[in-house]
Formats: C-alpha cells, structure tokens, sequence
C-alpha cells in the first residue's frame, strides 16, 4: 500500500478510551494513589478529552455503571461534547454488588436474575440518554467448585436472560458479549471462550457479537486467529485493548507484546474493519501514570496498525501460493520491522499535533498541573475501585 493509502486507512482508526482507565486503580493487595488522578466521572471526561486533544484520534469514552453514574445524563451528554468528545459504550457493572455472589444473570436466584437485568435495561435507557449506540458486556458469572451449581442449567439461564435483554435493545443498538476464560470465578466462568460468545451472540441475532479482549485468553491462544475468524463470520464487535504477561494484567497495549499487537491488527486491515468494529481500550494503570499511559497504548495500537498496513498484500499471496513459507513470513517481518516513526508524524502533523503526544503530555506540565488542582485521593480499598 502506498504511504498515502495508509495515512488515509490510519486516519479512520479511532480508539475509544476507558473513564475507569482515569481512576486511581490497584490490585488486591493495594492501591498507590496517583497524585492528579480523576475523582469524578466529570474528570474523567476532562482526561478523555485531553487524550483526545493530543492524540485526534480518541473522541469516545467508555463509562461504566454505576461507577459513572450521574443524576443528569443530558448534562454529560453536554459536557462531553462541549469538551469535543462524546459517550461510547456503556458498561453494565453485574459484578459489583453485594447480590451477585453467585452470578448476575446465571444466579441460580430468579429475582437476582431480574435485578441484573433491570440493571441492563437502566444502562440501555442511559446509553439512548447520551446518544451512545452500543452496550458492552462482560459477566463476572461462574462457579468456583465442581458442583458448585449445574453447568447446562447455568448455559440456559445465560441465555434465557439475554435472550430478554436482547429484545430491549433498540434498533441500531449493538450488544457485545465479552468472554473471559476465568477471575473472578475459577472453576467455570459462563462465558468462558469466543466460542460461547459466538454461539449465543447467533443465537440472539446480528445485533449481537463478540468483544475480544486481549487480555481474557489463556496462555499461548492465537488471538489474531480468532480475529480473523469472527471477522469472516461476521460477529467480530469490538475490542478491548490491554496487554498481559500472565492473566487479566490490563497493562499497556502492546508494552509486552507487540508482535502479537501488529498480528491482531493486520487482520484488522486485511478486513478492512475499522468501521464495523469498535476499537475499545480497557485498562487501568497501577503503578504508572493514567493519562500517559493511555496516551502510549493509543500510539502503540496505531503503530501496530500502520504495520499492518505495510504489509506487501501481493507479495504475501504470491508466497502463500507458491508454498514458500519462510518468504511468506519474511515478508510480514518485513512490515514489522519497518521505522514507521515518520509515517505516524506525517499522519499527527495533519492533525496539527505533536508527533510525539507522550512528549507533549509531559512537555506541557499536565500531568503537575492536575495533581496540583485535584490532589491526591486517599483511596480506602482496591475494592470499591476495581
Ligand atoms: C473485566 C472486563 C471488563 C471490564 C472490567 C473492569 O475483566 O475486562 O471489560 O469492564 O474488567
Ligand atoms: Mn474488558
Ligand atoms: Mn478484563
């Protein structure tokens, strides 16, 4: 693809950022507060927006509910859009309350069960309240012991409640179902795999599909694999990027891997898929910085992406044709390996914004000037972030 083509492609991609990816955040064991971290969702949006304004390519935020919940939706709705970004995917949170210890949805408790869906119904309403037009999925639901609870009678139970929650949603809305192969459950998790997801997002119909998270599979899974699958099938719905050395460690995208990154996204290119799919970063940071560690991911997906773009389509298939498997591989190496450093800054001086917008964020002072405005939050328990 000539450089042109691919500053063109590169300008259509667009990620949508986590509000909780803004909070002070920990693990189990504790959370270090970071000096300037959003307290509010109000902040968080104000983070979302700068990330916006130095990298152009961020204009949505992800909230969470009811970590996010307002009294007056149309007034975010407002202050999103006053501050040039707008409310993406809404979140239903079926994990965080006292009710769901055995599941939300698959709770063996019929009247969890329609608490969780209440729940779904209320983030629906919100979603329509801030002109968002996708709810984002993920079920914290399992079993921690053999015998815990009848795995079939959960299956059915899982798809009986969205079956119900699907016929909510309005035209033009999308589902995505969100897997997750175990935590906090650790025996059976109810969405375990892309192959459940993908089995009940048919069962529901095309306004349901699947969200891979990079960070929810097993150890050694081809994610680009199942990628390229869902996209033939037509039931590839978003991502969440992270990246993970071990488990769900939602460490920067691509700081741990970015091979597997560039692999993910050249299926992503060869598809054609940035309309259709929704680039969705799920982070949150521990012990780095929040905003320029969002700001890194961004730059780390694009580079990857710009790769991907690299690649010599022809060249490949001529190889692919002729069984020649290492001049097959050299030739995605060779896009891998490419300094794409000036085609981002050519595609960010288009945009009228620094080249380097990690630089710029630190450059600039924003990260001082926020802990000196907000302070720093004494933050009681990893429990009540995430
Ligand atoms: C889960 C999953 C969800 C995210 C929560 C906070 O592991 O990735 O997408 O909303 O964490
Ligand atoms: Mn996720
Ligand atoms: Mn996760």
């Amino acid at each position: 693809m000539s450089e042109n083509d691919a500053l063109e492609r590169l300008a259509a991609l667009e990620l949508e950022t986590p509000s909780w990816g803004y909070g002070n955040s920990g693990t189990r064991f504790h959370v270090y507060p970071c000096p300037g971290a959003a307290r509010t969702v109000w902040e968080r949006l104000d983070d979302a927006a700068l990330v916006h304004a130095l990298t152009g390519c961020c204009p949505g935020v992800a909230l969470h509910i009811p970590w996010d919940r307002v009294e007056g939706w149309d007034e975010l709705a407002r202050y999103a859009a006053e501050r040039g970004i707008r409310i993406g995917a809404i979140n239903p949170n079926l994990f965080g309350d006292d009710a769901y210890r055995l599941g939300s949805v698959c709770n063996p408790d019929p009247g969890v069960r329609a608490r969780a869906l209440e729940h779904c119904r209320e983030c629906i309403e919100i979603a329509q309240r801030v002109g968002s037009t996708t709810i984002s999925l993920w079920l914290a639901d399992g079993t921690n012991y053999p015998g815990q609870d009848d795995l079939r009678g959960r299956y059915e139970r899982l798809t009986a409640g969205l079956t119900e929650l699907y016929a909510l949603l309005p035209a033009g809305m999308r589902l995505l179902v969100e897997y997750k192969f175990f935590e906090p459950a650790f025996y059976s998790t109810d969405l375990p795999d892309w192959g459940t997801a993908a089995l009940v997002c048919r069962r529901l119909g095309p306004q349901a599909q699947v969200l891979v998270d990079t960070g929810h599979q097993p150890q050694g899974t081809n994610v680009e694999q199942i990628v390229a699958v869902l996209l033939a099938e037509q039931l590839l719905g978003g991502f969440h990027f992270n990246n993970r050395k071990y488990a769900d460690d939602d460490l920067i995208a691509g700081s741990i891997d970015p091979f597997e990154l560039f692999r993910i996204m050249r299926e992503v290119a060869r598809a054609r898929a940035t309309e259709d799919v929704a680039f969705m970063i799920d982070q949150s940071h521990n012990v780095e910085g929040k905003i320029d560690a969002m700001i890194q991911s961004v730059a780390n997906i694009q580079t990857a992406y710009a790769k991907a773009l690299l690649v010599d389509e022809a060249r490949l298939a001529a190889a692919q044709a002729e069984g020649d498997v290492l001049a097959a591989h050299r030739v995605l190496l060779e896009a891998f390996e490419t300094d794409v450093r000036p085609l981002l800054a050519r595609h960010r001086e288009a945009l009228g914004i620094d080249p380097d917008p990690v630089e710029a964020f630190r450059g600039a002072g924003h990260g001082e000037r926020l802990a000196r405005e907000r302070g720093t939050a004494s933050v009681e328990s990893a429990y009540e972030q995430l």
